[in-house]
């Protein structure tokens, strides 16, 4: 029997109908013993694990299901691919995810993610992750940290998972690499806490570092309200599946502004509660359970297994996550085991077509087919085959502006770049001057009014996981009509008279004060096209986005206690903007917009302080002054690193 099933799957940054073909036809290796497996529903046809049809093959590779035993018992499902008539002992690639791997999916993988790689000959192995698909077991997200014999977590699964692996399918080579992209970069990191011995190099693609600080669930303690929804609803409304919330006739400003307290959203709106939606409420401050789950803090302090880490500019989920994790493991690379690729990509981009565009933004080469042929094709050669040199630079990145590809000898660079500030002045101005005395003046001031947010994209805003969604691409929209709100203030400096290039990190610090006890201060680096002929459409005037977050008030001292603003002081609110490497072209503006909503990819600030905001009633959402300081005893600024020395 096959059935189709619609399947939107952003997740990975594909939106695909699925199909899948019943009865199950899979090599059953061990039977469930453990309590867990128990508990477990036995997989009926409506909640179906993901089954290859009989004799399933893609270009010259042929496919087969297997479930592999883990230590307690449970037996979690893999689709295990090979090319025909290749004798040779192959080495095995492995990537591990909860969204299943229905054939289609898998096709388009093999046409361009795996594309460079299956040309070459591997076994590739796409496993299903504890209670997702075709998996026995409970899915638990982002299940790290087992402690003790016995216990299990995505680390122990991937061990497990290996050692069957190598055991098991014949003519392996012996040597695993894992890769993967997003939760599939999470699992890659996974595997290499208490590494199988097997696996001998991974590449971490996207991977969340710390979901409270910078990935997809809470930026500096502000909560990603559509992504965390949609993303929970998605995985835990119904069982092993992935099923797109329906926000019907609305977009998803208007109805999250509709919605009540955060607090009950799962019961209100799929009737029932939701585990990872739950958790954001019980955890709204940086507490330990948030501590505990950074991914780095789970893999060994010494680099030992060779890590090619992978991160895009435009990653509109986890862009913090793989710089954070290349920067905390640098720190143990004594054996330069330790990369980092950062592309002009959005989330997982690499894996999609030729890489030539982002947006409406030409990249002027094919960046993500170089990447998988020129970089992660070679990576695994090397590793898992023994041929070729290895000349991975330290630090391979993409620079936005002037496309073009850039090593270094150390991310971020500290040769040849000066650190320099972009002050905000009256009347709208930006400049590298710091101000005078002469210039001193009066903030900026807003009405920053919960009833009606600051969009962060022109309405009507798609949902991020519908079918199509731009969401992808939302970094790219222009900011030039947001500029038009009273609500959002801009600064922007004279059009350059020479290039101004940026590499590495991005601070801004704004003097700002609110008539309330709590409010979320956005910082947008905006680069400006000239909004003439020799710009072509759709860039002309264009005001792009280079590096952007938010920061809620309440945690500029400190993200475990949340701290009421004293109401009209005017305090310094430090903003991590992460990095870029970006030209600003002669003829450009660099612009800077500061607001206090982003909705609704951030939820609302009620702006009188409540202990936890996931319980505010909407009575509790109240209008606030908010002004920022640009004088010289308020210097607002954003501190860039400005090359000196261009390569
Ligand atoms: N950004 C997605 C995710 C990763 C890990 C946890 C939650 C969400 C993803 O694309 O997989």
């Amino acid at each position: 029997m096959t059935r189709t099933v619609e399947i939107f799957s952003k997740l990975t940054g594909l939106a695909l109908v699925l199909a899948f073909s019943m009865p199950l036809d899979i090599a059953v290796a061990a039977k469930a013993k453990h309590s867990e497996a128990t508990q477990t529903k036995k997989l009926d046809d409506d909640n179906s694990a993901i089954t290859l049809p009989k004799d399933a093959r893609l270009g010259n590779y042929v496919g087969h299901g297997v479930m592999m035993p883990m230590r307690d018992g449970v037996l979690l499902h893999a689709q295990v691919w090979r090319p025909v008539n290749d004798e040779r002992a192959l080495p095995i690639l492995l990537t591990r995810g909860p969204y299943g791997f229905p054939m289609e999916r898998t096709g388009a993988s093999f046409d361009t993610a795996f594309r460079e790689l299956a040309e070459e000959g591997y076994i590739f192995v796409l496993a299903d992750i504890r209670g997702r698909f075709g998996s026995e077991g409970r899915f638990v997200m982002l299940r790290s940290g087992s402690n003790g014999p016995g216990s299990i977590d995505e680390s122990t699964d991937a061990y497990d998972t290996v050692d069957w692996l190598t055991e098991s399918l014949p003519d392996n080579n012996g040597k695993v690499g894992v890769f993967g992209v997003s939760y599939g970069g999470w699992t890659t990191g996974m595997a290499v806490v208490n590494s199988h011995p097997a696996i001998k190099a991974v590449s971490m693609q996207a991977s969340p570092e710390d979901m409270f600080i910078g990935d997809d669930f809470f930026h500096n303690g502000a909560f990603r309200l559509d992504y965390s929804w949609e993303y929970s609803a998605a995985l835990e409304t119904d069982g092993r599946t992935l099923k797109p919330f329906d926000f019907g006739v609305d977009d998803t400003y208007s109805w999250f502004l509709k919605q009540g307290e955060l607090a009950k959203l799962d019961l209100a709106s799929v009737g029932k509660t939701l585990p990872t939606w739950q958790n954001f409420i019980q955890h709204p401050n940086y507490d330990s359970f948030w501590r505990d789950a950074v991914t780095s803090s789970h893999m060994p302090k010494t680099v030992i297994v060779p890590n090619l880490i992978v991160a895009g500019w435009w990653d509109q989920e986890d862009f913090y996550g793989p710089q954070k994790i290349y920067e905390r493991q640098e720190k143990g690379d004594i054996y330069n085991r330790n990369f980092l690729v950062v592309g002009p990509w959005n989330h997982g981009g690499w894996n999609r077509k030729e890489g030539s565009s982002y947006g409406p933004i030409n990249l002027g080469s094919d960046t993500a087919t170089y990447f998988r042929k020129q970089v992660q094709a070679r990576w695994f050669r090397h590793w898992l085959k023994g041929e070729g040199k290895l000349d991975q630079p330290e630090a391979l990145v993409f620079q936005t502006g002037s496309n073009a590809w850039k090593s270094y000898r150390s991310w971020p660079p500290t040769d040849g770049v000066s650190l320099q500030s972009l002050y905000l002045h009256s009347d709208g101005k930006l400049s590298f001057n710091v101000p005078l005395r002469s210039d001193d003046a009066k903030p900026d001031s807003f009405i920053s009014d919960p009833a009606n947010p600051v969009p962060y994209r022109e309405q009507p805003i798609q949902p991020v996981l519908a079918r199509n969604s731009s969401w992808p691409n939302w970094l790219s929209d222009d900011q030039a009509p947001f500029a038009h709100r009273e609500d959002v203030l801009s600064w922007q400096t004279e059009p350059l008279v020479h290039d101004v290039a940026i590499v590495g990190k991005i601070k801004a610090r704004i003097f700002a004060s609110t008539t309330g006890s709590d409010a979320d201060w956005v910082v947008k680096l905006i680069d400006i096209y000239p909004a003439n002929e020799s710009i072509p459409e759709p860039m002309r005037g264009r005001q792009l986005i280079v590096a952007s977050d938010i920061l809620r008030g309440r945690f500029r001292e400190g993200f475990e206690t949340p701290k009421p603003i004293p109401s009209g002081k005017v305090l310094p609110y430090n903003i991590d903007l992460h990095s870029a490497s970006h030209v600003f072209r002669k003829g450009h503006r660099i612009a800077v917009q500061i607001q206090s909503s982003w909705f609704p990819l951030i939820d609302r600030n009620p702006q009188i302080f409540v202990q936890n905001i996931f319980n505010a009633k909407p009575d509790d959402f109240k209008a606030q002054k908010h002004s920022v300081y640009h004088d010289t005893r308020y210097p607002s600024a954003i501190t860039v690193s400005v090359e000196t020395m261009p390569e």
